[in-house]
């Protein structure tokens, strides 16, 4: 049986835990043996994922694994994979929709409770790019791997190269070419990154962020996915962010470290969210052709999210409910 369809006849637990902990080498997610130990409760109200969009089996991915007592950073990784492989998805992981020379390349990053973080940039051929940008975190002495060597650092850790482009990104790359415009269509092409926060029993948040990018785009661009601060952050003694939509604007108000950093000054997830988008739409005209939206989670498991655009929406689950939340929006409010 495929993985996809079994996750979806209700054996998600056992899945879950099996593809990781039997130590799979395909795809290599690499859940650490620390986190096979059930952890107690702690004072905050964990345990809580959250995820950008409405990636409904993804989040129940990363909610079970919380449940069940797998730490955040495990829940994360193991909650984006589900849509790094799915190849409906045209903006992460196989079957991502190329750049304008027909390159899928994809960006990610991970970042602990421990403040740890880890990314790569441009990967080519390799799926399981968060679990990548995980192993760079864990097993070089570095931050950011890009391109070449990335996969290369994959390859010789066990990851298994493979084409992902697919029939169908390859046929609308081939329809997009005949007029060649490049114009990222709001809630549509660029509404699929899958940015994900969870904060486990022990009251620990990690979070992770995986992508194609946007559609189209030049070779060799990067956008604020796999830059900590941007497309994520934690302070595991605050809370965490992450973003989706247009990584040029993102990265120029690092959105989600913003966020962290006005909970620290006593905002709300929900404040925050609704602040980091109005630096955006207040120094930026042009931002009605193109959405930004965050999702943030505080320590005590409070969560908001918001977007410049109406059509955002956030998953999130929390005692055992996953449940799809409607973002309020800068331009359906003003
Ligand atoms: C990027 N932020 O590469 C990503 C795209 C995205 O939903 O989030 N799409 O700019």
């Amino acid at each position: 049986m495929k993985r996809r369809n079994f996750l979806t006849s209700g054996a998600l637990n056992t899945l879950a835990l099996g593809f990781g902990l039997s130590g799979l080498a395909k795809p290599n997610l690499n859940l650490s043996s620390s986190s096979k130990s059930r952890t107690k409760k702690s004072k905050a109200s964990g345990p809580v994922a959250i995820c950008t969009w409405e990636f409904t089996q993804a989040n129940a991915t990363a909610g079970k694994l919380l449940d069940e007592g797998y730490n955040a950073l495990d829940a994360v990784i193991q909650g984006v994979a589900v849509e790094e492989e799915n190849i409906k998805n045209t903006t992460v992981g196989k079957g991502g929709s190329p750049d304008r020379e027909g390159n899928v390349t994809l960006d990610a990053c991970v970042m602990d409770h421990t403040g740890n973080c880890g990314a790569v940039m441009c990967v080519e051929d390799i799926t399981h790019v968060a679990a990548l940008a995980r192993k760079v975190m864990e097993d070089t002495p570095h931050v950011i791997l890009a391109g070449e060597g990335a996969k290369e650092f994959a390859l010789n850790s066990g990851f298994e190269a493979e084409n992902l482009l697919t029939e169908a990104s390859e046929k609308a790359w081939k329809e997009w070419l005949k007029e060649s415009k490049y114009q990222p269509i709001i809630n549509i092409e660029n509404h699929d990154t899958i940015g994900m926060l969870a904060l486990d029993a022990k009251g620990n948040i990690s979070g992770a962020c995986t992508t194609s990018g946007l559609a189209y785009k030049m070779k060799g661009r990067v956008g604020d996915s796999p830059i900590i601060g941007s497309g994520l952050f934690i302070d595991n003694a605050i809370g965490g962010a992450v973003a989706t939509g247009m990584g040029e604007e993102v990265i120029k108000t690092v959105g989600s470290f913003l966020i962290v950093e006005l909970m620290r000054n006593g905002m709300s997830p929900q404040e925050a969210c609704e602040e980091a988008v109005r630096r955006i739409v207040t120094t930026n005209p042009n931002h009605v052709n193109f959405q930004v939206a965050y999702i943030a989670i505080n320590k005590e498991g409070e969560t908001g999210c918001y977007c410049i655009h109406p059509g955002f929406k956030m998953m999130k689950y929390e005692k055992g409910a996953n449940n799809p939340i409607v973002a309020g929006s800068y331009l359906q409010k003003n």
